[in-house]
């Protein structure tokens, strides 16, 4: 059997990676009734990557034979105060404003991945961000980083929600691991209280189906209607159950330097609906917007609109009305119709 390699040894490599948050974990598999759950209440039903490999996402020894160390990770992006001034509120969440941080990940996981090869060349490793098989959450929460708040998302202390994470699995033991992390919530209720959806049956459990983040982000279909009026002031994603957070209070350190919000994430959904085809692929481009699409993200920008009754707002969704594409046609003409 291999030694066990030192646990300061890799959280400081994690660290010279740029990785703010490191935690490590024993790789003992996850219980899954939460998960099992989830799946079979319908919650994730949109979400075709989420029924696959199961039994993988649920046991890091199924992804690495061996699997022996679960290392959590967390990059922090802005908390914001680049909003300051803007002369409309940006509605582009502020995970998405800046660099994708899948990329962000992806890089310095692959630094990572490099130094721990030199501490011990015949390691294998897994590294995940979002779309592989971990929960990287409930990683997260045992690897002491923060806890899973009511919201379902992982608060920390000292950053509060404003992270994103990835998980790397490795077959080597460490000398020491963390604790997991208590859950700090107590008697609160101010995230399950601020969703403009409903989208909490419980709490710590969201549907996604519900959730603005998934209908602006993951759906290229049209928006159900029953969830349009919730739209307003948001055309990607959501920060609403995290708004209201008392942990992410004023006076967070600032974000990864790398993540700092980009032009087209502050734009307001007037600017966003009248983008051209040739702004959006130039200024979309290497952020997580790209993900929705050209019509996708004016689809949601025209809803937000509508729904927010802002001045100057009818001009544009007057144009959008005539647009070629029937999903932002569609929204549009919605908007006029139903609209504050
Ligand atoms: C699917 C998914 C979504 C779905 C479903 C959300 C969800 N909560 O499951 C949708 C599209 C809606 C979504 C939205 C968002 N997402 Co998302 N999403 C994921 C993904 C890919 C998988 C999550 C998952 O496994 N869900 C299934 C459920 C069952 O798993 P779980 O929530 O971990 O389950 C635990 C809880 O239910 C908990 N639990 C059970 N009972 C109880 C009871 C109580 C009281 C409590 C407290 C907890 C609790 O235990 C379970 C097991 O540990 C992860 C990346 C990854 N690979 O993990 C990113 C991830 C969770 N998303 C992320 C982000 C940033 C978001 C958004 C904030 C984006 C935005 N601003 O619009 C929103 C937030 C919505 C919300 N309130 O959760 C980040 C979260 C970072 C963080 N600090 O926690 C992640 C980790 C991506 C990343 N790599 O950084 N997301
Ligand atoms: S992201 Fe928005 S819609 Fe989704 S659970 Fe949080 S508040 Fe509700
Ligand atoms: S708003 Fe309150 S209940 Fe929700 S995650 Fe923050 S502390 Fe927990």
């Amino acid at each position: 059997m291999s030694p066990a390699l030192s646990a300061d040894g890799v959280i400081a490599a994690a660290r010279a990676c740029r990785f703010t948050l490191v935690g490590v974990a024993p790789a003992a598999p996850l219980d899954p009734a939460p998960f099992l759950h989830w799946l079979e209440a319908g919650y994730g039903s949109g979400l075709a990557a989420m029924h696959r490999r199961v039994a993988q996402r649920l046991d890091p020894g199924a992804v690495v034979p061996g699997a022996r160390t679960v290392i959590a990770l967390g990059i922090p992006y802005s908390a914001g105060k680049e909003t300051a001034g803007q002369p409309e509120r940006p509605v582009i969440a502020r995970y998405a404003r800046g660099r994708d941080y899948h990329l962000a990940h992806r890089d310095r996981m692959r630094a990572l991945r490099h130094s721990l090869l030199e501490m011990d060349p015949t390691l294998n490793s897994y590294a995940c961000v979002d779309a592989g098989v971990a929960m990287e959450k409930a990683w997260a929460e045992r690897a002491g980083l923060g806890w899973i708040g009511k919201h379902g998302l992982v608060v920390s202390r000292e950053h509060g929600s404003w992270f994103t994470l990835s998980v790397m699995v490795i077959d080597r033991s460490l000398d020491r691991y963390h604790e997991p992390h208590p859950r700090l919530c107590g008697d609160c209720d101010l995230c399950l209280r601020a969703c403009p959806t409903g989208a909490f049956p419980a709490p710590g459990v969201v549907d996604a189906r519900l959730c603005l983040s998934f209908q602006t982000v993951e759906n290229h279909e049209s928006i159900p209607v029953a969830l349009r009026a919730a739209l307003a002031g948001r055309a990607f994603g959501c920060d609403a159950c995290q708004e209201v957070c008392p942990y992410n209070h004023a006076g967070l350190p600032p974000g990864d330097p790398r993540q700092t919000a980009r032009p087209i994430g502050l734009m307001s959904a007037t600017e966003i609906a009248t983008l051209g085809r040739d702004d959006f692929a130039r200024l979309a481009a290497g952020t997580p917007m790209a993900r929705a699409g050209y019509h996708g993200l004016r689809r949601n920008a025209a809803l937000a609109l509508g729904s927010d009754g802002r001045p100057g707002a009818r001009a544009a969704l007057v144009q959008l009305s005539r647009d070629t594409s029937p999903l932002v046609s569609e929204a549009a003409q919605w908007a006029l119709g139903h609209g504050r």
